[in-house]
């Protein structure tokens, strides 16, 4: 899928074997190591690449030409050499010349964590729309790094010289390739997304609301999806099991309807042209009336995912500003022991937003979809609405989506007072205009 083959790791073949380093700068006192080394063979076992060795460096002064230090290069390369590793990962971002490097002082083929997710996302996108995106973010990551670059690869590379105008330099040609490509994939991304757009017009139309799963990689969103919907969507302990959003009606008490929503997980450091190009899938959960925010608790940096969670919300501009309602699901509580449980049990009880449940085993999901069912009751809304007599449908509709709190008739016109969510006044609203 790329332009340049040779600056991305398109060519790993599965079954490759895999040496990760992780260098540990200091600054990321509040995550634990092995949590993160775990998470990057997570990612390396997405794409299928079998993780040989794993190795920690503490980087006093990261080195611009190979970030680790002259004896740590050594050592990884005896790693590479020891378990015949034709690949290594850098659980870091890494400039083009350190990648070139490092390539040179380790025999093996160098990706960051950045080029590792872009990877998986490349080769589990499904949807017409999942591919355009993580193209786009794909051909983005290298135009930046071009930038940066642009020496060693005009050294490096001599394809697309035919392209270039005279005295245009292969930098220039290659940008020009990678922008006008960029625009092609915008346009045909636009026309998707106004397709879907439109879909969810009709949709936003129909009378019931919209709760959307989100939350960090493996967190359990698709397993509790497939449990209150009775879905048979892929969850498994494999990282961005789920890459395209999945909709599906939910019986949520006092609710005639609902729709539940899976989304695509997120992840510490997801690349920022990810966020940018998987912006319009995740209108899903911009435009949800609740989003539920899956946790798993079990994990020793469940707060730091927490936060990286809540980041790319506020990114995707689905923010608490915006004024939607929100809750925590805490899941896999079946993991911790006795004493976790109690510490746990004890913060959930302080919030009103919290519910501590196990997609796995079941508990506590019930009070999930009860708690869902209140929250979107709540900052319902008291308007009186004047019908015209005979309009029993809308009456009817009210009934079901609100609570109706008086209605009498006047002459030829019936008046309702009903207690109900903004956003299905909206729908109201909407449906009376459409009328
Ligand atoms: N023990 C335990 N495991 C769980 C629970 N919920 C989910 N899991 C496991 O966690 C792993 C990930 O579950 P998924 O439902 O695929 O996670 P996800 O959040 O959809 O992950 P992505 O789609 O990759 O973002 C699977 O192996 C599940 O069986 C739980 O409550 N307890
Ligand atoms: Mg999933």
């Amino acid at each position: 899928m790329s332009v340049f083959n040779k600056d991305s790791a398109d060519e790993f073949a599965r079954g490759a074997r895999a040496v990760i380093a992780l260098p540990e700068m200091g600054g990321e006192g509040r995550r634990d190591a092995d949590a993160r080394l775990d998470e990057a063979a997570g990612l390396a076992g997405a794409i299928g690449v079998e993780v040989a060795e794993r190795l920690r460096f503490r980087i006093r002064q990261p080195r611009p030409a190979t970030l680790f230090g002259k004896g740590q290069v050594e050592q990884i390369a005896e790693a590479v050499d020891r378990e015949g590793a034709e690949l290594l990962i850098v659980d870091a971002p890494i400039t083009p010349i350190q990648q070139k490097n490092l390539e040179t002082g380790t025999k093996a083929k160098v990706i960051d964590r950045t080029g590792l997710i872009l990877e998986i996302f490349g080769e589990r996108a499904a949807t017409a729309e999942g591919r355009l995106q993580v193209e786009l973010a794909h051909l983005d990551y290298q135009a930046g790094r071009l930038v940066r670059s642009w020496t060693h690869l005009e050294r490096q590379r001599g394809g697309f010289g035919f392209l270039g105008g005279p005295g245009e330099t292969q930098i220039e040609a290659d940008r020009r390739l990678i922008r006008d490509r960029m625009a092609k994939l915008k346009k045909e991304l636009d026309q998707v997304t106004r397709t879907r757009a439109l879909h969810r017009t009709r949709r936003q139309r129909a009378p019931w609301p919209v709760i959307a799963l989100v939350g960090y990689t493996n967190a359990g969103k698709s397993t509790l999806f497939n449990r209150v919907t009775h879905a048979d969507v892929m969850a498994e302990n494999l990282l961005f099991a789920t890459l395209d959003p999945t909709m599906r009606e939910v019986a949520l008490p006092g609710f005639d309807k609902a729709i539940l929503s899976d989304t695509v997980g997120f992840i510490s450091e997801l690349p920022t042209q990810l966020v940018a190009a998987f912006r319009a899938t995740l209108e899903e959960v911009i435009s949800a009336d609740l989003i539920v925010h899956v946790r798993d608790i079990s994990h020793p940096d469940t707060d730091a995912q927490r936060s990286d969670v809540e980041q790319v919300l506020k990114e995707i501009g689905a923010g608490e500003a915006a004024g939607q309602a929100r809750l925590e699901a805490w899941n896999k509580i079946d993991l911790l022991d006795a004493e976790e449980a109690d510490r746990v049990r004890a913060e959930a009880a302080r919030r009103e937003d919290v519910v501590l449940l196990s997609a796995l085993t079941g508990k506590g999901v019930d009070d999930l979809l009860e708690c869902a069912g209140n929250h979107l009751r709540k900052g319902a809304k008291l308007r009186t609405v004047t019908l015209p007599v005979g309009e029993g449908e809308a009456i009817a509709w009210l009934h079901a989506h609100g609570e109706v709190v008086s209605l009498h008739t006047e002459g030829l016109e019936t008046i309702v007072e009903v207690r109900m969510s903004d956003s299905d006044w909206a729908r109201f609203d909407a449906r009376r205009a459409e009328a």
